[in-house]
């Protein structure tokens, strides 16, 4: 086993060299080597500088997160970045890659800074429920001043070398690799005479209304804590002496790692880095991609062709009519012309993207050299069938068939083909130029080859990809009906949509349910109810006054009314009062009289649902791990981050109160409320869904 920090002399020069693939994290071994690096530097005759850099692909990336929430081992990290500071050695930090957290604080410790020009910097630790705990919120603002200290801490967001260079944050961006010029800087310092600069020893920055910046903060992160948290750091970094800020920090921080919302984002951070490994495809090669096919140009098909495109990938899109491949084209023009605006995208490439690299047609036989096809058709069965028996007819042979749908049985559309082995379900969310989530439907049939294919494409499109089985709404549609029932549930039993909305707000979505329902469109809803009509259980629950108003035309946001009322322009709606008076109607009907739901209660009943129809769903193999279904949530149901996704937040909870919750909710309407098997199983063996995860690896 390398050393974790390798020493090195070169004339008058040490060299510190980090080498812990892939990120240089800031683990115990890492940290050691650094004290005894400097340590042996001093005592190294005729050793006048040290240079500090990753071997590999980057920089320090930041503390090691694996170590988080075990007993904290010394060096602890701030101490290290001190030691470093104090050294009488000039001690210099040649950048590249990412340098993160932990490691942006090492190298602000240093007294000169050099980074390549492709070099990202940054303190990302509130993305992780934390601040940075190792003296950054007290050396950046002494560099930057305090506005920006804030904007970057609160933020978390990266920083060009440029850019960096421009706030002070390091001393001189240089081509090459980092130990040359990291190397031909020290000698230009040593030659110039240079001596040590501390950056804790510069004057305290200008304080701001440190308040007035906590109450924004904390209110624009939505019920997020850790941001709000870095106000008050900076404010330390102000208001006391260079060793007490660091000692408030260090409070701070240690305040966060007990806190649920640390445990949520570190569960999201390597929850979206497990979800698209499936052991069951190691070694299994994903069937090349160069060219790809999409059935259908609307809303779905036109956002799946536009990722696809900014993926690099040539799209043939067909259309039934020409008009209707032309406006196609006009959608996907549509959806690129934030990022033209932007400047994100040249007029050049956009027009390369969408005059070269798409190709419209009405032609199926133009399908015959495509790689993979993506259908996204009007979703009836029929409809679907007609596609992919011409899907069959006409494209090669290994070519992937997949569909968009977000209810239909993929078997079902599979079997309709000659090749089910070919077929998968490749669920968009829309706008899927945007969405980041991906379910990829795994069907009966469907061949361990295709499934790698279906996460490879995910993988390019930049897509968070998660495996999915068969049944009606695969994951993510599947456990949203359950929990909106509940809320229509709770609606009926005298709640008011609007209440439900408010609660879910500030529990951290980004919308609560009746508004995502405007958004996505009341008519969805509508055609639900209306297709699972003929064969409800009488015993189901299901409230018919949104009906009318569908009936009467009103859709939500695209019709100006739904639960909201839009006016022209403006995103937000105010309560429609006419669907106060259509549920008060239906209560009266139904012979039902409203109670009074607290806040707290419609959480509780609205997760419970949540949980419980996703436990069903892991019980079942629908999503292969608990992780799956919180990275479903998180990525393509506004679920708030910093609670890790449903069923981290069960385990924060804990799995017993849960299911008693559902036990008493169960007396009152058994038929909803049925206790998932899993839930039960492990409450009764006192085991949790991140042991399950563990478990699946
Ligand atoms: N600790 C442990 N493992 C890490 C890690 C880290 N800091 N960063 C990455 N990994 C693992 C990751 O799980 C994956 O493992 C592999 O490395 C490659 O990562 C005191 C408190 C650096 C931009 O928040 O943002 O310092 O899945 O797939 O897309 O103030 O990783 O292969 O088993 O993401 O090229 C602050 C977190 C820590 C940076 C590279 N630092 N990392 O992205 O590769 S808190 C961060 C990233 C801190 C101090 C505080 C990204 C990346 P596996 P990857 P990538």
């Amino acid at each position: 086993m390398p050393e974790a920090i390798a020493y090195e002399r070169q004339g008058d020069i040490a060299i510190l060299k980090a080498q812990n693939p892939p990120v240089n994290a800031l683990g115990l071994d890492m940290r050691k080597g650094l004290v005894d690096g400097i340590a042996r530097a001093e005592a190294d005759d005729g050793v006048k500088a040290v240079l500090i850099y990753g071997d590999g692909r980057t920089y320090f990336a930041g503390a090691d997160i694996r170590e988080f929430g075990k007993t904290p081992q010394e060096p602890y990290l701030p101490d290290v970045c001190n030691r470093i500071e104090a050294s009488p050695l000039i001690v210099v930090s040649a950048m590249h890659g990412t340098a993160l957290g932990g490691g942006l604080e090492i190298a602000l410790s240093s007294h000169y800074r050099i980074a390549v020009p492709s070099a990202r910097m940054g303190l990302p630790e509130v993305h992780l429920g934390l601040i940075p705990g190792a003296t950054g919120t007290q050396r950046l603002p002494r560099l930057t001043g305090v506005e920006k200290a804030i904007e970057v801490i609160t933020s978390g967001r990266q920083i060009g070398a440029k850019e960096a260079q421009s706030l002070g944050i390091i001393d001189r961006v240089a081509e090459g690799e980092p130990r040359e010029i990291g190397l031909a800087y020290v000698k230009d310092l040593l030659d110039s005479g240079a001596g040590r600069r501390a950056v804790s020893e510069l004057p305290a920055p200008q304080p701001i209304d440190f308040d007035a910046a906590y109450e924004a903060t904390l209110k624009k992160s939505r019920g997020q804590l850790s941001p709000a948290y870095g106000v008050r750091a900076v404010q330390a970094a102000c208001e006391l002496p260079f060793a007490e800020g660091v000692a408030e920090e260090r409070r701070l921080f240690m305040e966060l790692m007990g806190t649920d919302q640390r445990q949520g984002m570190i569960h999201a951070f390597f929850s979206e880095r497990a979800v698209g490994k499936l052991p069951e495809l190691d070694g299994v090669d994903p069937r090349p991609i160069n060219a790809i096919a999409v059935i259908g140009g609307g809303t779905m098909g036109a956002g799946i062709a536009t990722s696809a495109l900014l993926a690099g990938l040539p799209v043939v899109l067909l259309e039934m009519t020409p008009e209707a491949a032309e406006a196609a084209r006009k959608r996907i023009e549509g959806n690129l012309g934030g990022a033209l605006k932007r400047g994100k995208l040249s007029q050049e490439k956009f027009d390369a993207l969408t005059q070269t690299a798409l190709t419209l047609t009405t032609s199926y036989d133009d399908l015959k050299d495509v790689d993979l096809v993506i259908e996204a058709v009007f979703e009836e069965m029929g409809v679907k069938k007609k596609v992919f028996a011409e899907l069959d007819r006409v494209c090669k042979p290994g070519a992937v068939l997949a569909s968009n749908t977000s209810y239909l049985d993929v078997d079902e559309i599979a079997a309709s083909t000659t090749r089910p082995g070919d077929v998968l379900g490749l669920h968009f969310f829309s706008p899927a130029h945007v969405m980041k989530l991906l379910e990829i439907v795994d069907a009966d049939k469907t061949a361990p080859e295709v499934l790698a294919t279906g996460f490879a494409l995910g993988k390019r499109m930049g897509k968070i990809s998660v495996r999915a089985g068969v049944c009606d709404g695969f994951i993510g549609n599947r456990i949203l009906k359950t929990y909106r029932t509940a809320a229509d549930h709770m609606v009926l039993d005298g709640a008011s949509p609007y209440q439900i909305d408010k609660a879910l707000t500030d529990f951290g979505f980004a919308m609560g349910p009746y508004a995502v329902a405007d958004l996505a469109g009341l008519d969805i809803g509508w055609a639900t109810r209306k297709r699972l009509a003929p064969t409800r259980d009488p015993r189901e629950r299901v409230p018919s006054y949104m009906d009318k108003l569908c009936e009467d035309g009103h859709f939500g946001q695209k019709t100006g009314k739904g639960y909201y009322i839009y006016e022209a322009g403006k995103r937000a709606g105010v309560p429609n009062p006419e669907v106060t008076k259509l549920i008060e109607a239906e209560r009266t009907e139904l012979g039902l009289s409203p109670r009074d739901f607290t806040d707290e209660e419609i959480i509780r009943r609205y997760m419970a649902a949540m949980v419980n129809e996703a436990a069903k769903v892991v019980g079942e193999g629908i999503a292969r791990r608990p992780l799956d279904v919180d990275m479903v949530k998180l990525f393509g149901y506004g679920f708030p981050r910093y609670r890790g996704g449903p069923l981290k937040w069960a385990d924060l909870q804990g799995l017993p109160a849960l299911l008693d919750d559902i036990k008493s909710y169960a007396r009152e309407d058994e038929y909803f409320w049925q206790p998932a098997p899993l839930l039960e199983q492990l409450v009764a063996e006192g085991k949790t869904f991140d042991d399950l995860n563990k478990a699946a690896g």
